[in-house]
């Protein structure tokens, strides 16, 4: 699939956010993208992009087709093939505003440039054999990498972290299915393969499959971030608490029960990790219409959050509507925040363990702090399941699709073993090494089928 394609047209997009800047970049790619931006600009000494140097910094203004100037600019100009997407790219450094960058984007496209759709670049530096799928997956997690950790594993899949392991398993299995295919062309001269020699292979490769799988559920949450909700009944310090974990008053404290009405959300890096946590209204039977509905979005952000933080007033005694919250949230990963620890406890761990077994209980005081660095490692451990070295070359898998297309390559390779261990013709092993294979390269992107591709490049910023 990839280092195939050739494209015969030149895109073009507003590559950087749009708003006010220092400056701004339109970039183009394509067959045409030099003598496109050539048409546009005028140099002070009447010097042409044709002949600008590969990997130079060219001064000049696009003017309209009246010959008006649009904006002062810096073009930077990257031949075939040294270039991002290996075509031949132009970078239009425009200043940072909405409207000297649409002038400068409607003048190239007038001149017969294509917009770019989101991610195209990017697809295109793929299907050019730049970058496998991996890798290019990895260039939008960087963009959106939301902690230190997440932003490196993303760093470490870009330079191949993941790719070079894959395609070495791939290269072992498509050695395998060689051999057993030389056995099964020439009977007499060369035979069926040792049993016990397959069987080696399709253990090495399980085995460090397994490896990567047992990384996936931890790199996921690397990425994408943690859905946490905080719970409680009204007025139990749920929003100071989000204050304490942000680190500032984000959220409106008040003592009056039902301050918070709609969902507040704000990214907390806790432990090196991302938690997306939303600050949630008080749950409570209410005729008042507009907390009413933040009551319900409380209840439905509880049912799909990674973590719930159900926090209690724990200087009161638990009334009934403590309880039936405690219930709603019995077997959900989950801590016991006990808050308000400086007014005294009126309730023993016991009591809350009665009616919500096997949870965490942190006792805290969102108003003084105390207890929030226990809380903070509870809630990382409740989450981050086993050890995982972050810190040296280990390899995480960071994305369902990795984890699908490995899972699929444990179940064939599986299926192979037993295959083998019943008897049966080599070449049905041969079918389900083949399929371990296939799966393997759909991370790579080797195997993968258009649609996939145009789902993981639709994901994908415009301009990127
Ligand atoms: N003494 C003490 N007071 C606290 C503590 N945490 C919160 N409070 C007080 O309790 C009151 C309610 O706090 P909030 O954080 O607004 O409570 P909430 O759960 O968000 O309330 P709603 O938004 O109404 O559901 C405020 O007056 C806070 O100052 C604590 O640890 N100790
Ligand atoms: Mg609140």
């Amino acid at each position: 699939m990839a280092g195939e394609f050739w494209s015969d047209d030149t895109i073009a997009a507003i590559a950087t956010p749009l708003g006010e800047g220092g400056i701004g970049i339109v970039r183009l790619s394509g067959p045409d993208a030099i003598s496109l931006v050539d048409q546009a600009i005028v140099s002070p000494k009447g010097r042409r992009l044709a002949s600008a140097r590969d990997w130079s910094l060219n001064y000049g203004w696009i003017v309209d087709k009246h010959g008006d100037k649009i904006d002062e600019v810096i073009v930077s100009v990257m031949r075939a093939p040294h270039s991002y997407t290996r075509e031949h790219v132009v970078e239009i450094n425009c200043h940072g505003g909405l409207i000297p960058l649409q002038g400068v984007l409607e003048r190239v496209l007038e001149l017969g440039a294509r917009l770019a759709e989101p991610g195209e670049f990017t697809k295109r530096a793929f299907l050019h054999g730049r970058l496998d799928l991996s890798q290019a997956e990895a260039v939008i997690d960087i963009i959106r990498s939301k902690t230190d950790r997440g932003h490196r594993l993303a760093m470490r899949q870009l330079e191949g972290g993941l790719s070079e392991p894959i395609r070495g398993m791939r290269r072992e299995l498509v050695g395998l299915l060689a051999a057993i295919e030389a056995g099964i062309d020439f009977p007499d001269e060369v035979g069926d393969m040792e049993p016990e020699a397959i069987r080696q292979v399709i253990d090495d490769v399980s085995g460090k499959i397994a490896k990567m799988l047992a990384t996936a559920d931890t790199g996921r949450l690397l990425r994408e971030g943690i859905d946490t909700a905080i719970i409680g009944k009204p007025n139990v310090g749920k929003s100071s608490l989000l204050n304490r974990l942000v680190r500032q008053n984000r959220a409106i404290v008040t003592d009056v029960p039902g301050t918070t009405r709609d969902v507040i959300e704000e990214i907390v890096n806790i432990g090196g990790f991302p938690f997306v946590v939303r600050d949630t209204a008080g749950i409570r039977r209410t005729e008042d219409v507009v907390e009413k509905i933040g009551v319900e979005r409380a209840i439905t952000l509880m049912e799909g959050a990674d973590l719930v933080l159900c926090v209690v007033d724990g200087s009161l005694p638990l009334e009934d509507e403590d309880v039936s919250l405690l219930q709603q949230v019995q077997g959900k990963t989950a801590v016991l925040v006990v808050n308000k620890m400086d007014l005294g406890s009126a309730e023993s761990d016991e009591r809350y363990w009665e009616i919500l077994p096997e949870v965490p209980i942190v006792r805290i005081s969102a108003e003084t702090g105390e207890g929030l660095e226990e809380l903070e490692e509870t809630i990382v451990n409740q989450v981050v399941q086993g050890e995982i070295d972050l810190t040296g070359d280990s390899l995480v898998v960071t994305r369902t699709r990795h984890k699908q297309a490995l899972k699929e390559a444990a179940a064939s390779l599986e299926a192979a073993r037993r295959t083998l261990e019943m008897g049966l013709p080599q070449d049905l092993v041969a079918v389900d090494i083949r399929g371990a294979a296939e799966s393997l390269g759909e991370v790579t992107g080797d195997t993968v089928r258009d649609e996939v591709i145009e789902r993981i490049f639709a994901d994908f910023c415009i301009g990127k």
